[in-house]
């Protein structure tokens, strides 16, 4: 097979929030163009896009999945994106590479928050946005409702373009009113073609009609001087100018149907072809100069039969198998060995994807997520993918003791995959912490590790990295002495220590006169001063944010030895430490939580309960973010807390604010914590 021009390809990210039945669509449109001969459901597992264990097991996407059809001369590249916020990194890769977002919505909850964050993203890069309002079979479904939900919310140049026949299980059809025809409900057979718009829907279908032409002409001044002067538009014309007005964002059509019953189909299909640029059209989604070929990688996928695969997006020229290109991270050269075109986790080789098209190769052997592979080096910076933070962190343990290393090689592959998941080693408590977007985000990761890597993970709330310092002046001696039958020991110092305006780091003055201590061995009261220091006596937390002068001193000709200053140095700060009024010091975190309005009493008192302070609330379409500065300490369970108040509606992401002291009740309560756990560790 030749490549494919790039004027003949249409890539599609299908996005959505989650279960708006996005997978189930990618299936009807897959099955109405012929590329499988039964339509799977999600729910029997039989789906092509939700092939992976994980997924259908829980009923749902977790990464995002490749397939592709043919309609009217076109390749149709779809790239199914789960819906749910913990793989939400799967919708940043796949919105990278294409021109068009196709959102679909549910026509019974109308828009949801995820559905939302998506829309924002499409918006941002620039791309072609076609909505489907699904699920019309259902009960309580109102397309209308959810056609006046998205355009108050998202845009007032939403427009319909398809409208139902009938509505819930009385739902017979869908009329386009672009076309101005009619297609009868297959109910899951294959669509036939389009037929008369049925006689008590005409009257309908013509306000419609208008609705969208309003619109279109409104994009195009040649059009809107016919328009207005009562001329009959040429339906090419208005074709035209509403790809056009898509392209450039100016419209957004919403088209309707039944994913589940193949209902809509033909007509987003028609829709896509007609309404989303082509890679001709809009040009590469990342600029590349200097080189023939380029392709970027956006998705990294460990395959169960071919090992690793790489998906990646034509910016330039095209990709042959069997060539080699330079990968520009690492500077490696890599063979383009088999070339294979997706269909979900079938493969089928291919000798060539030209400019535009998306393809995935197999077996390279470094190369990941977010990488730009070209024909020569061309120096320039590597394409970025901005991920989300993740928000949630666990420190995680093997089940059996020695197998740390296997666990951190295991995550490490998984994170390749996906850059959400990010393993850390904290170096305050020593633990390996394992961050992603959600629980069910790690525990997917840790049944994928013991899958795939035969290795048992366990989690385990992470300890808080709490620290130290203190709020007045102390001064204290420290003086080591030993004598053991020959050569004795003698250290003996003065300190006085004082907090760090800012109380941050570390400073050491040597303030010593006359030599009472030789230069020498100065530094080695330093040395025992912050070995003390890197576990405080409040709870065994770093301190910081101290300057420590060394005043005074004494020392033997013979006797004295840098062990010995070392050791009268950290006698000498543990006394001072004492004295000068040591506080604990917590991290405090930003946290942003988007909730339904009617949860934001419940959620704000939560926070209350949580020591957070309220900085602010942004109500925008029925939603509420809470902004709130929040101690890490009492975040460590709160997306369970946050799901149950919001019947898991809610959503939140934090970062790292700065160190605040611990309220006296509280820390008095972490300083008995950590004393008990020592003491258990010394029993
Ligand atoms: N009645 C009805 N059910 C539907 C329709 N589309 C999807 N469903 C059902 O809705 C559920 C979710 O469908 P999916 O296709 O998995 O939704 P999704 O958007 O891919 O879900 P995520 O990938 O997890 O975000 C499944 O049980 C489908 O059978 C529809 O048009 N009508
Ligand atoms: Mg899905």
């Amino acid at each position: 097979m030749a490549a494919i021009e790039p004027g003949k390809i249409r890539n599609v990210a299908v996005v959505g929030h989650r279960g708006t039945g996005k997978t189930s669509l990618v299936e009807a449109l897959l099955y109405q163009t012929g590329e499988i001969n039964r339509l799977g459901a999600v729910d029997a597992g039989t789906t092509v896009s939700d092939w992976d264990e994980d997924e259908q097991k829980r009923r749902m996407s977790i990464s995002l999945t490749l397939a592709h059809a043919n309609w009217q001369g076109r390749k149709l590249n779809f790239i199914d994106v789960p819906g749910d916020p913990s793989f939400q990194g799967e919708a940043r890769c796949a919105l990278r590479v294409v021109e068009g977002a196709l959102v679909v919505v549910n026509a019974v909850m109308g828009l949801e928050v995820g559905t939302a964050r998506v829309k924002h993203l499409a918006d941002d890069l620039g791309l072609a946005r076609v909505l489907f309002v699904n699920m019309l079979d259902r009960e309580r479904a109102d397309f209308y409702r959810a056609l006046a939900q998205i355009q108050e919310q998202f845009s007032s140049r939403c427009v319909a373009v398809h409208l139902p026949i009938g509505a819930e299980h009385e739902l017979t059809g869908i009329v386009d009113v672009l076309h101005m025809c009619a297609y009868t409900s297959p109910n899951g057979g294959k669509e036939g073609e389009p037929t008369a718009i049925p006689e008590e829907m005409m009257e309908l279908a013509q306000e419609y009609r208008e609705k969208l032409l309003d619109e279109v002409v409104q994009t195009d001044e040649a059009l809107m001087e016919q328009y207005l002067g009562g001329e009959e538009l040429d339906a090419h014309a208005v074709a035209s100018a509403l790809k056009l007005a898509i392209t450039k964002g100016e419209v957004f059509p919403v088209a309707c149907g039944v994913a589940t019953k193949n209902l809509g189909t033909h007509a987003v299909l028609d829709l896509i072809v007609e309404g989303v640029p082509s890679p001709a059209k809009k040009g590469a989604p990342i600029e590349i100069e200097g080189a023939e070929t380029a392709a970027f990688v956006f998705k990294t996928l460990a395959d169960p039969f071919a090992g690793r695969i790489n998906l990646f997006r034509v910016l330039r020229g095209g990709v042959t198998a069997d060539s080699t290109l330079l990968d520009a991270r690492g500077h490696a050269k890599e063979r383009m060995g088999t070339l294979l075109q997706l269909q979900g986790k079938e493969h089928a080789g291919v000798k060539e994807f030209g400019e535009g098209d998306i393809g995935a190769v197999a077996k390279l052997k470094d190369v990941r997520t977010g990488d730009l592979l070209t024909d020569r080096e061309i120096g320039a910076d590597l394409p970025e993918i901005v991920f989300p933070e993740p928000v949630m962190s666990f420190a995680i343990t093997p089940k059996t003791k020695g197998e740390e290393e296997k666990v951190a090689a295991a995550i490490r592959r998984l994170a390749e995959e996906d850059p959400t998941l990010q393993l850390r080693r904290d170096p305050q408590t020593g633990e390996e912490i394992l961050s992603g977007m959600s629980q069910m985000h790690v525990e997917v990761a840790l049944e994928r590790a013991k899958r795939r890597y035969s290795v048992d993970i366990e989690l385990h709330p992470p300890r808080v990295p709490y620290l130290e310092t203190i709020r007045s002046e102390a001064r204290a001696h420290g003086r080591y002495r030993k004598q053991t039958g020959g050569r004795g020991q003698f250290g003996d110092c003065h300190i006085v220590i004082e907090p760090i305006a800012g109380g941050v780091g570390y400073e050491f003055v040597d303030k010593i006169v006359g030599g009472v201590i030789p230069q020498s061995f100065r530094p080695a009261v330093d040395k025992g001063v912050q070995e003390a220091m890197a576990h405080g006596e409040l709870a065994g937390a770093p301190v910081q944010g101290v300057r420590v002068m060394l005043v005074d001193g004494s020392y033997h000709n013979v006797d004295s030895s840098e062990m010995a200053f070392t050791i009268a140095g950290s006698m000498a700060w543990k006394e001072a430490y004492a004295k000068a009024s040591p506080v604990l010091l917590e991290p405090i975190m930003e946290l942003d939580v988007t909730v339904p309005d009617e949860a934001v009493g419940s959620v704000n008192g939560d926070l209350n309960s949580r020591r957070g302070r309220l900085h602010g609330m942004e109500p925008a379409a029925g939603m509420t973010t809470i902004k709130a500065e929040v101690p890490m300490a009492e975040l460590l369970t709160y997306a369970q807390s946050l799901t149950s108040m919001t019947g898991g509606r809610g959503e939140y992401s934090m970062h790292f604010l700065r160190y605040d002291e611990v309220p006296a009740h509280v820390a008095q309560r972490v300083i008995d914590e950590t004393q008990k756990a020592r003491d258990l560790v010394h029993a």
